[in-house]
């Protein structure tokens, strides 16, 4: 360590952490407002190349604040499968960032000496930190801080530039796991356009799509991957709207974007829904395209939203059905669930596990907690109701499949084989992807000659609402595994069981953020203005016992 001492003191000094601040490795990552970053740069520049040597392997720094507004910035660190940093590390990640400046490289050192990283070994192996960054105008310099501090340790880098969070999610994923030609942004739009392309066949979207590209990373790198998508035929009827350009910094994620749609159900701001498209299908993407819904404008001018949940009952429903058309001996033993979260429509979980009939276990939120439920299955669909998730195929199954002699299958048994193959081609497997899974939707779509009526009317969403409320402290709200219970304070609980018995069909829980300063309402009821009046009455349960302070 001695031997980069000098360099990095200088770098640590020029980096200090803003004075009394606290940083917290939340549900996503770090995140916060951009100006008291730098420290956080610099040090998880470290600490990701500590991560890639202890692995061996390359492994991500997202530069980005996902659906927060353009003041924030933040860092998403990706592990050697392409998916989210072990939960291990976050408290290293916590413990480095939150160092005393004059500290970091003792605490730095004790985190290496404790894990037995040695930093002066002779072979790193495949060790190289991959940077990718979104558009905000503070992510370039950023993303310098944190190439410095892996420079200081004489670490190996490469910066993808400007890419969306699923894309380094992917890089990382194919650098390691392979197959390496695909391992670049160039890669990712041609195994996801080609996958695609052979999923629909001959076929062609019926209609026009506009997607919302919440003035975000994802307006540019659509545009890209549906160049490719498009290259020989027009497949894709598509508009992008709210794509960032000059001078619409300030218009990231602002009244725009998936998170706007699906919180607020409101239609994007800035996006002109003229008469024309009451028959086009909507969609919005979030500020680093990591997730996506569906809406579209009823004549009344209400939205009507498609959210993870109808993304993921559209996805059981074709993989159930691809899984049916195969022999029994081939499918019998296959396990698939689809996990939700406590937010997921209770009118989604019940048509999913009684007409679909797939278990839908439920996971905290957060991506990385769904993640780790969809693992135990040998096909695990996640989707967050607000439209993170994807699909695994869990890689034993997928060699199963690829053994299924071809010649004993009748002409239906080996399309349905070969659609689930080039499935799991086409969704991301490290991550919940935007595009990926905009794609896979569209296929899906038209293969089963679906249009969004149909996709839509497959169950009717019980009414909800979502309310926020500030309390001096929200570590003190402790909620069971799943977050549908609050555990302490109990009175709490209690309140939010005797308002919840006061409404036929209501469900109400309340979970403390873990990107915001706030505690979360959700609540659900047989219409709009009785989920409101629950919501209202949770929040009023939250702020009394919960120690409310707004
Ligand atoms: C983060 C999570 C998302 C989760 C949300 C909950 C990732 C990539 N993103 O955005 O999955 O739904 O946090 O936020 O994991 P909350 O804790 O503030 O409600
Ligand atoms: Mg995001």
């Amino acid at each position: 360590m001695s031997a980069f001492t000098n360099e990095l003191t200088a770098l640590l000094s020029s980096a200090k952490k803003a004075p009394g601040f606290i940083y917290k490795y939340g549900t996503a990552g770090f995140r916060e407002k951009a100006p008291v970053l730098n420290s956080v740069f610099v040090r998880m520049g470290l600490l990701a190349w500590l991560r890639a040597v202890d692995t061996n392997q390359a492994v991500g720094l997202m530069v980005t604040a996902s659906h927060n507004p353009v003041q924030d910035n933040g860092i998403k660190l990706v592990d050697p499968d392409g998916g989210m940093l072990a939960q291990s590390w976050e408290e290293h990640a916590t413990l480095l960032a939150n160092a005393p400046d004059e500290n970091v490289l003792e605490v730095f050192d004790s985190i290496a000496s404790r894990l037995a990283i040695d930093l002066n070994k002779n072979d790193f192996g495949q060790a190289c930190v991959v940077l990718g960054m979104d558009t905000r105008p503070h992510s370039k310099s950023l993303s310098d801080l944190s190439m410095d501090g892996i420079k200081a340790l004489n670490g190996k880098f490469l910066h993808l530039g400007v890419v969306t969070t699923p894309q380094l999610h992917h890089v990382v994923r194919h650098m390691n796991l392979g197959p390496k030609d695909l391992a670049s942004e160039a890669g990712y739009y041609k195994k996801v356009s080609l996958s695609f392309l052979d999923l629909i066949g001959d076929r062609q979207g019926s209609s026009k799509v506009v997607i919302d590209c919440a003035y975000g990373v994802g307006g540019p790198k659509v545009e890209l991957l549906l160049k490719q998508v498009n290259a020989n035929r027009q497949v894709l009827q598509v508009e992008l709207r709210n794509v960032p350009g000059v001078g619409t910094e300030d218009l990231l994620n602002n009244g725009v974007g998936a998170e706007h749609v699906q919180k607020k159900l409101l239609v994007p701001e800035n996006t002109l829904v003229m008469p024309q498209d009451e028959l086009v299908r909507f969609a919005s993407f979030d500020g680093d395209a990591d997730r996506i819904v569906y809406f579209c404008q009823e004549k009344d001018g209400r939205l009507r939203l498609l959210d993870g949940d109808k993304i993921a009952t559209l996805f059981a429903m074709f993989i159930k059905k691809q899984l049916a058309l195969l022999p029994a001996d081939v499918s019998s033993g296959v396990t698939i669930g689809c996990v939700q979260t406590a937010y997921a429509n209770g009118a989604s979980t019940a048509f999913i596990k009684n007409t679909v009939q797939v278990p839908t276990p439920v996971a905290k939120t957060g991506v990385k907690f769904c993640h780790h439920k969809a693992v135990e299955y040998d096909v695990g669909i996640y989707f967050e109701a607000n439209g993170h998730g994807t699909v695994l195929f869990k890689q034993s199954m997928i060699e199963m499949l690829k053994k299924v002699p071809i010649d004993s299958l009748n002409a239906e048994q080996q399309l349905a084989l070969r659609r689930l193959l080039l499935l799991e081609q086409l969704i991301n497997q490290a991550t919940g992807d935007a595009m990926a899974d905009f794609l896979a939707i569209e296929a899906i779509l038209m293969v089963e000659d679906m249009n969004l009526d149909g996709w839509n009317g497959l169950y009717s969403d019980l009414p909800s609402r979502q309310l926020k409320c500030k309390v001096a402290d929200r570590s003190v709200i402790i909620t069971s595994e799943d977050e549908t219970r609050v555990l302490e304070p109990e009175v709490l609980q209690n309140a939010i069981d005797k308002v919840v018995a006061m409404f036929e069909c209501g469900r109400a829980f309340v979970r403390p953020s873990g990107t915001e300063d706030v505690v979360r309402i959700y609540a659900e009821a047989m219409t709009s203005s009785l989920a409101d009046e629950l919501a209202e009455l949770v929040r009023k349960a939250a702020f009394d016992h919960a120690g409310g302070i707004e």
